[in-house]
């Protein structure tokens, strides 16, 4: 469902950077293939909106997204917690340390907040909008519509998990969403990449490519 109308980002529109950080670029813990792939696009993409927020994942030591907090599993294998099936990871985005960093190359400077996500120990965050149990908030809904944005377009990494989680939570907040599929990698892990784009689509979230939006 490709869009081939271009748009220019105006004062109610609003571009989400999704968790470039450097745990997702190639060498990182939990490296996304060709992660680096969507800085350029971001900062070139970046100028032509006057306001941008970044979300940061940002997990405690020994979250249960992790792997090596449930004995008997191996990364990407998947686990029942409290709410229900997750995916388990490497170690990554710990608090603190250089791999949760925003990547140094990404050049927003006017940026206006990072939302960091993924800070309770028991329970993950795909989402910029909503942890995984689907009920724990991570505030932005209320403050985009309270800034009164009406478009919110998504671009970062992975496209199957915290970017497509975040524009599905957007589109159900209200907002008219955009997902910049070339801004953005995957990790594709059984599936996840398919059904990523089935939810996508399901929820009404516009596919559209970088060259799509005026960067005057
Ligand atoms: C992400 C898996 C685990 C992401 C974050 O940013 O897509 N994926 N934590
Ligand atoms: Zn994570």
């Amino acid at each position: 469902m490709a869009e081939r109308m271009t748009i220019k980002p105006g004062e109610n529109d609003i571009l989400i950077v999704v968790d470039v950080q450097n745990d997702f670029l190639p060498g990182g813990a939990l490296a996304v293939p060709e992660g680096d792939a969507v800085i350029e696009p971001i900062n070139r993409l970046a100028r032509a909106f006057r306001h941008v927020v970044l979300t940061q994942d940002w997990h405690p030591e020994g979250h249960a997204s992790f792997a090596s907090s449930h004995p008997a599993k191996q990364p990407f294998e998947t686990t029942d917690l409290h709410y229900g099936p997750q995916v388990l990871w490497p170690d990554h985005c710990v608090q603190g340390t250089p791999g949760a960093e925003i990547a140094r190359e990404l050049d927003i400077p006017h940026a206006q907040l990072v939302i960091r996500k993924g800070y309770n120990a028991g329970i993950d965050s795909y989402s910029g909008f909503k942890e995984a149990d689907r009920q724990t908030s991570t505030g932005p809904a209320g403050y985009l519509q309270e800034r009164g944005f009406r478009r919110v377009f998504c671009a970062g990494l992975a496209l199957d998990f915290c970017v497509a989680w975040t524009a599905l939570d957007a589109a159900e907040a209200g907002f008219e969403t955009y997902l910049i599929e070339d801004a953005s990698r995957a990790i594709d892990t059984n599936g996840s990449l398919e059904k990523a784009r089935q939810d996508l689509e399901a929820a009404g979230v516009r596919m559209i490519k970088s060259d799509q939006i005026v960067v005057a």
